[in-house]
């Protein structure tokens, strides 16, 4: 295919592009999984078990994909997933993401660990009428007053939420970031911790220097305690990013949190871990209600979040897709991603017999050939 005369009909075929407009090095970092990617593969096959039961005879003539997360307003049930590095893919980075998140109607999270800081993009979408949907992902590091900064700065930018990962105490072993000895290149730094402590991802042989950034300055000795003293730092609804059990999602809640993030970091972190979307039933029985479910991991049509929707999730965060309209067109790119996911749910909902969300219900999913 090439990039000028086609035009990419869905996000596979953004991936095969993105694939020539990328260092190796980017592109690994950007597809890869853990070990031996078994759980990167095993979020998308989970997608592909759960067949539809649609409805038929249902006026669907007029179609509402609009939604609240945290009581805020969004267009559909969307948000981008926090990314690492984003310069990596155009230079505009995290900062067209946002951008075309904001055209669209949809949330952004942005990474601790992004290449636009926390100020240049919550200031990129000013000066439009509603206020944009962006949370700030945080990774706790071993420098309390480095971490305590980060949260009082994306409170103080207008971010809506702070999203705490929690599946990454230690980084992930991706082969592939260890074989390209994986390091910022020239140009690029940590936007948001340059100012404070100049850190940046370290050239190191035989590693991917992520990991060794990981290693040295984030802090694996977090534990639920310490989410009192996060949530003292701010005014901010605590999100936890990365929960793949009903009595974790539990503690979650007791602990404070106002939404939950099902997800196993698109595979990149524990290989062998469960399909983020078999993680989500059990999550939505032991949580019933009591807060808002996210999910993310291996979404890639409109059917995929119907069919998270059906199984008790609010919305979905969508990853890689993302890099992958980022890295073929910029800001423009990552619209058309979200527009394409939009047109496929919008379809997928009329194909069903629903009209809005709200009809998205247990009922529309079976995972064999009887109703489960
Ligand atoms: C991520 N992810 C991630 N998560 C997070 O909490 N903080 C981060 O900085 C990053 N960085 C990051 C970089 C890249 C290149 C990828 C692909 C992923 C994980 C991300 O938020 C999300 O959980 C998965 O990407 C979802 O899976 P899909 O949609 O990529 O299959
Ligand atoms: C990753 C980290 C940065 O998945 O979350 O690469």
């Amino acid at each position: 295919m090439n990039k000028n005369s086609t035009r990419p009909l869905n996000l596979f075929e953004y991936e095969k592009l993105a694939v020539e407009c990328l260092s190796q090095m980017a592109l690994d970092y950007y597809a890869s999984g853990a070990w031996d990617e078994i759980t990167l593969r095993d979020n998308r096959a989970a997608f592909e078990r759960y067949k539809l039961r649609p409805r038929m005879l249902v006026d669907v003539s007029k179609r509402n994909l609009a939604t609240h997360i945290l009581s805020q307003p969004i267009q559909m049930p969307l948000l981008i997933a926090p990314m690492a590095f984003q310069c990596l893919a155009c230079p505009e980075g995290e900062i067209a993401t946002a951008r075309a998140a904001r055209s669209s109607g949809v949330g952004m999270v942005l990474s601790t660990l992004s290449t636009k800081s926390i100020e240049e993009v919550a200031s990129s979408c000013h000066g439009s009428d509603s206020p944009a949907l962006q949370w700030f992902q945080l990774y706790i590091h071993k420098d309390r007053g480095l971490t305590r900064a980060l949260v009082e700065r994306a409170y103080n930018a207008g971010y809506k939420a702070l999203c705490l990962t929690v599946d990454a105490p230690v980084l992930g072993r991706r082969e592939r970031d260890r074989h390209n000895e994986f390091a910022l290149p020239p140009g690029l730094q940590l936007a948001n911790l340059v100012n404070i402590s100049g850190l940046n991802i370290p050239y190191q042989a035989g590693e991917s220097g992520l990991f060794t950034y990981f290693a040295q300055q984030l802090d694996p000795a977090i534990t639920w305690k310490d989410l009192e003293w996060l949530q003292s730092l701010s005014p901010l609804p605590l999100v936890l990013k990365g929960i793949l059990r009903g009595d974790d999602a539990v503690r979650a809640i007791e602990y404070g949190a106002k939404a939950i993030v099902v997800s196993n970091h698109g595979g990149r972190q524990l290989d062998g871990a469960i399909a983020s979307l078999n993680a989500l039933v059990e999550v939505v029985k032991a949580v019933d209600g009591r807060a808002e479910i996210l999910i993310d991991g291996g979404i890639r049509r409109g059917t995929d979040i119907l069919k998270a929707l059906a199984l008790g999730a609010k919305a979905v965060l969508v990853g890689r897709p993302i890099l992958w309209g980022l890295a073929v067109a910029g800001e423009a790119g990552v619209a058309r991603v979200i527009s394409l996911l939009r047109d496929e749910l919008d379809v997928a909902m009329a194909l069903s017999g629903c009209a809005s969300l709200k009809d998205v219900d247990s009922q529309l999913l079976t995972c064999g050939t009887t109703p489960s």
